[in-house]
């Protein structure tokens, strides 16, 4: 086999968007070979892949990846072999979302996470199932009255960064991936509705859903104002929800089934426009291409 060509994937997203899942699911996905993928595992001489199994472990028990993950960023790196033999190295920063949540709130990013950010191809992760939407003040209104909350017509609330609606935060993370320092140029995008099987309810395609519950995002992408190629998909990670990592927390009865299935890389679904499979790597050599 040649030597890997170092290929870099970014894969970002908010708190809570599913990047762990994500990666968990694809390292077993390529690790198992329980189903065909465009890409395939290469091999183990580089890296540390301590990291990877503790997640895709957590996975395969259907159990929630851990919120208390230790602060910090840890770059993984896969080596990945296409359909032509070719070796590629994707590597990926799994960072804390709250990294790039600090991205919006405080404008400032760490060196690591920006030479990550500064190379290659983009999955931006959005949860399905958690999009903050713009709220209306008649709305927040009734709410408080509901509540036996007082709320005093007409005076200002001072507004903190946090309180921004899921689409304009993610909007303005891709801007700062297009501005110096962190550009490069023209690239692709997949954006990446996870817990598909929770926005799935819709009946949209990914494309749609995009369009409809984040029009921000999706007017901005389609503008052209910067140089993206994008695509939009569904990603089932899971395929359903695991355990919950809080303690005491009930079992879950999609767990269960979820563990039930024999090949635990038929949990994973992957929807572009109205194709499906198990296979998370075709995003990755679309991203790639
Ligand atoms: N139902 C469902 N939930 C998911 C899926 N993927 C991720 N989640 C949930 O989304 C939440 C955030 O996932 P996590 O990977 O920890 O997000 P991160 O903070 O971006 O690393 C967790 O509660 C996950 O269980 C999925 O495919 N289906
Ligand atoms: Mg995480």
């Amino acid at each position: 086999m040649t030597e890997p060509v170092p290929r870099s994937i970014s894969v970002i997203g908010l708190p809570g968007s599913g990047k762990t899942t994500y990666l968990a699911a694809l390292w077993h996905l390529v690790r198992a070979g329980e189903v065909p993928t465009r890409l395939r595992f290469g091999d183990l001489r580089h890296g540390n892949y301590r990291h990877l199994n503790d997640i895709a472990a957590r996975w395969r028990q259907a159990l929630e990846q851990d919120r208390t993950q230790i602060a910090g960023m840890r770059m993984v790196a896969m080596d990945l072999v296409s359909e032509d033999g070719s070796g590629v190295r994707v590597t990926f920063p799994d960072v804390p979302g709250e990294d790039y949540q600090r991205m919006w709130e405080n404008r400032e990013v760490g060196f690591e996470l920006a030479d990550a950010l500064a190379a290659g191809g983009v999955a931006l992760l959005v949860n399905g199932d958690r999009i903050e939407a713009p709220r209306w003040i008649h709305d927040d209104a009734e709410l408080c009255r509901l509540m036996g909350i007082p709320y005093v017509p007409g005076e200002p609330v001072p507004w903190r960064p946090s309180f921004a609606p899921t689409q304009v935060q993610l909007v303005e993370l891709l801007q700062s991936v297009q501005r110096a320092p962190l550009a490069r140029g023209p690239r692709r995008l997949a954006v990446m509705v996870s817990a598909w099987d929770k926005a799935e309810g819709e009946r949209k395609d990914p494309d749609a859903f995009v369009r409809t519950k984040l029009p921000l995002l999706h007017q901005y992408l389609t503008a052209g104002r910067d140089p993206w190629t994008w695509r939009a998909y569904g990603v089932s990670a899971q395929g359903g929800d695991y355990d919950s990592s809080r303690e005491g927390s009930p079992p879950c009865a999609e767990a269960e089934a979820l563990r039930d299935v024999d090949l635990p890389s038929e949990r994973i679904r992957l929807v572009t426009g109205d194709l499906e499979s198990h296979d998370l790597t075709e995003t990755i050599e679309w991203l790639i291409g």
